[in-house]
C-alpha cells in the first residue's frame, strides 16, 4: 500500500505524558483533524523506534523502557491533510497503569510485537482483548504490526503466522523494520484510513471537494510556516 505524502513535519514533545491532549473532545487542530493514535504491546517490541522513526525519520538503537510519551506528527494522506497524534505506550507492566484510560481515548490501535520474540505474539492478542473490555462492541481501527523485520537470523514468528493473526483479529498487516523504516509510514497511515472510512456515511463513497481538500493542505502549510516562525532567532 503506498501512501501520498506531499511533506511532513513533526512536533515530538518527549518525556512526560500527554494523556490530557489524547482525552480532549476535539478532534481539529489549527484546522487539521487530529487522529488519536495508541501504539501497544510488550515491552522492547520497538513501539518506540517505531514511533521515533514515524516521527523523526531516525533509529533509537537503545532500549530506554518508555513510560509514557506522545507526539504529534502532520502528514498528507491521500491528498488529505492530518494531524497524527500518537500515544507511544509502556510495554512494561509496572508502568501500565494508564492502560485504561488511553484505552478509551484512542481512536486507532497498533499493536505491535518482535517476529523475534513468540512471547510478544502471543500477547498482541491479550491486547486486542484489554480494548475490546474497555471499547466493547465497537469498531475499533486496528493494525497488528511485527517489527525487528530486518532480524531475520532470529526471526521466531513466520510471516504467516503474523497474517492469520491479521485475519484473526481483521485488520491489516505490516512486517515493519523501524532500523530499515520499512513500512512504517504505510502502518501509521492504514490507522488513518481506517479512521477516515468509519467517519464517512455508508453508501457510494463521497471524496472531499476539491475546495475542502486544498484548505485542509492549506491549513497544514500554514502551521508550518507559522512553527517556522515562532522558531525563527536571528
Ligand atoms: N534490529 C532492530 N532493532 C530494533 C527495531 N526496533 C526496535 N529495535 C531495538 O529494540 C530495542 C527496544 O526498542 P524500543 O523501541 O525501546 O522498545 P519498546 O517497545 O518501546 O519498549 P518499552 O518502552 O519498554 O515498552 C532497542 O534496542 C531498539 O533499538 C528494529 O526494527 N530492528
Ligand atoms: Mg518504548
Amino acid at each position: 500500500m503506498s501512501a501520498d505524502v506531499l511533506q511532513d513535519e513533526n512536533v515530538a514533545s518527549n518525556g512526560n505524558s500527554d494523556l490530557q491532549t489524547l482525552a480532549q473532545p476535539t478532534t481539529t487542530r489549527g484546522g487539521l483533524r487530529v487522529y488519536k493514535i495508541v501504539v501497544l504491546g510488550d515491552g522492547g517490541v520497538g513501539k518506540s523506534a517505531v514511533t521515533l522513526q514515524f516521527v523523526s525519520h531516525s533509529f533509537l538503537d537503545y532500549h530506554d523502557p518508555t513510560i509514557e510519551d506522545s507526539y504529534q506528527q502532520q502528514a498528507v494522506i491521500d491528498g488529505e491533510a492530518a494531524l497524527l497524534d500518537i500515544l507511544d505506550t509502556a510495554g512494561q507492566v509496572e508502568f501500565t497503569a494508564m492502560r485504561d484510560q488511553y484505552m478509551r481515548c484512542g481512536e486507532g490501535f497498533m499493536i505491535c510485537y518482535s517476529v523475534t520474540d513468540r512471547h510478544s505474539f502471543q500477547e498482541a492478542l491479550e491486547y486486542r482483548k484489554l480494548i475490546s473490555r474497555v471499547r466493547a462492541h465497537e469498531d475499533i481501527p486496528l493494525v497488528l504490526v511485527g517489527n525487528k523485520f530486518d532480524l531475520q537470523h532470529q526471526r521466531k514468528v513466520t510471516t504467516e503466522e503474523g497474517k492469520a493473526l491479521a485475519h484473526q483479529l481483521g485488520c491489516p498487516f505490516y512486517e515493519t523494520s523501524a532500523a530499515l523504516r520499512h513500512f512504517i509510514d504505510d502502518a501509521f497511515y492504514s490507522l488513518v484510513r481506517q479512521i477516515r472510512a468509519k467517519e464517512r456515511p455508508r453508501g457510494p463513497i463521497r471524496k472531499h471537494s476539491r475546495w475542502w481538500r486544498l484548505r485542509s493542505i492549506f491549513a497544514f502549510i500554514f502551521r508550518r510556516k507559522q512553527r517556522n516562525s515562532t522558531h525563527y532567532s536571528p
